[in-house]
This record gives C-alpha cells, sequence and structure tokens, in this order.
C-alpha cells in the first residue's frame, strides 16, 4: 500500500515538473485550455472543474495578450466572432465585478467601448472575451445562461500550478 502512495505521488510530481496536461497551452505556470463546446457560464464553470481547473482569470495585460493569441490561433479559419467565457462576474452585486475563483476584485481590464453595459438590462452579469469581425480582441458582459464556449486555467497568478 505504502508503495502505491508513492507511485500515486511521483506520478502527480512528474505531471506538474513536465508541466500542462495534453491539449493544454502553457503559459506563465498556468494550464489553459480552449473549448470546442458551448456551455452556459455556470455549466462551463462546472466543466472546468471536473478537470481541477476554473474558468480562466485574467491578472494582467501580458496573460489578456496570451488568450487573444490563443483563442485566434483557434478560431483561425472561422468567419464568426469568437466568444469565450471567463471566470469573471458580477452576479451577486451588480458592478462588482470579481474573479470567482479566486475571489479578487477586477485589477486589470480590458473592456469594449461602452462595456459593461448589461444591455437592456438583460443581467448580463458574465464575462466573455470575443475577437469580432474587426479582429478586435477585449472583454464583453453577457447574460450567464447564453451558450459559449469557454477557457479553463490550472493555477493562479502565483505561478503555482496545483493538481488535485
Ligand atoms: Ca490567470
Ligand atoms: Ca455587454
Amino acid at each position: 500500500m505504502v508503495s502505491v502512495l508513492w507511485l500515486v505521488c511521483a506520478t502527480l510530481v512528474v505531471q506538474v515538473t513536465l508541466g500542462c496536461p495534453n491539449g493544454w497551452e502553457t503559459f506563465d505556470g498556468s494550464c489553459y485550455f480552449v473549448s470546442d463546446i458551448r456551455e452556459d457560464w455556470p455549466t462551463a464553470s462546472s466543466t472546468c472543474g471536473l478537470y481541477h481547473a476554473h474558468l480562466a482569470e485574467i491578472e494582467s495585460a501580458r496573460e489578456d495578450t496570451f488568450l487573444k493569441q490563443i483563442i485566434s490561433k483557434y478560431h483561425d479559419g472561422h468567419s464568426n466572432d469568437a466568444e469565450y467565457w471567463l471566470g469573471g462576474a458580477d452576479i451577486f452585486v451588480e458592478g462588482d465585478w470579481r474573479w470567482v475563483y479566486s475571489d479578487q476584485l477586477f485589477s486589470y481590464t480590458n473592456w469594449y467601448p461602452g462595456e459593461p453595459n448589461s444591455y437592456h438590462n438583460q443581467q448580463e452579469d458574465c464575462l466573455i472575451v470575443a475577437i469580432r469581425q474587426n479582429r478586435e480582441y477585449r472583454w464583453d458582459d453577457r447574460p450567464c445562461k447564453e451558450q459559449n464556449n469557454f477557457i479553463c486555467e490550472i493555477g493562479d497568478s502565483s505561478g503555482a500550478i496545483v493538481i488535485g
């Protein structure tokens, strides 16, 4: 039994040492997964949780630029807008935008002009990043029940990758 436990621990250490799981992108101590399925925000959040991840949280302009690059890569060749849920929301207090997993108020932001607008009072309480037809990349608030692609992240701004 002891040797089995040792093997499990050793396997986890190897995974952390080697970096991100297969199919995930690596940047600055975090791992990112770009989904090709569409779910509402709460479901997308749960799906990330199944992989011991959370919806991606952007703490810096560098991380924002990296996400723009991977979205561009995955969306290359599609003519429609690219829109992906991130882990930000103002569900409980209107205008109080937070990264839900780390429970931090937004410090860095990159909203489209006029956003967040809670358009026509439709309770746009969840955050997407979008690349629109004009190739511009920015953030927008959208109704949480909308079905969108999403990005999961393992790790946090401390740069540590936590497994389990
Ligand atoms: Ca992050
Ligand atoms: Ca909006």
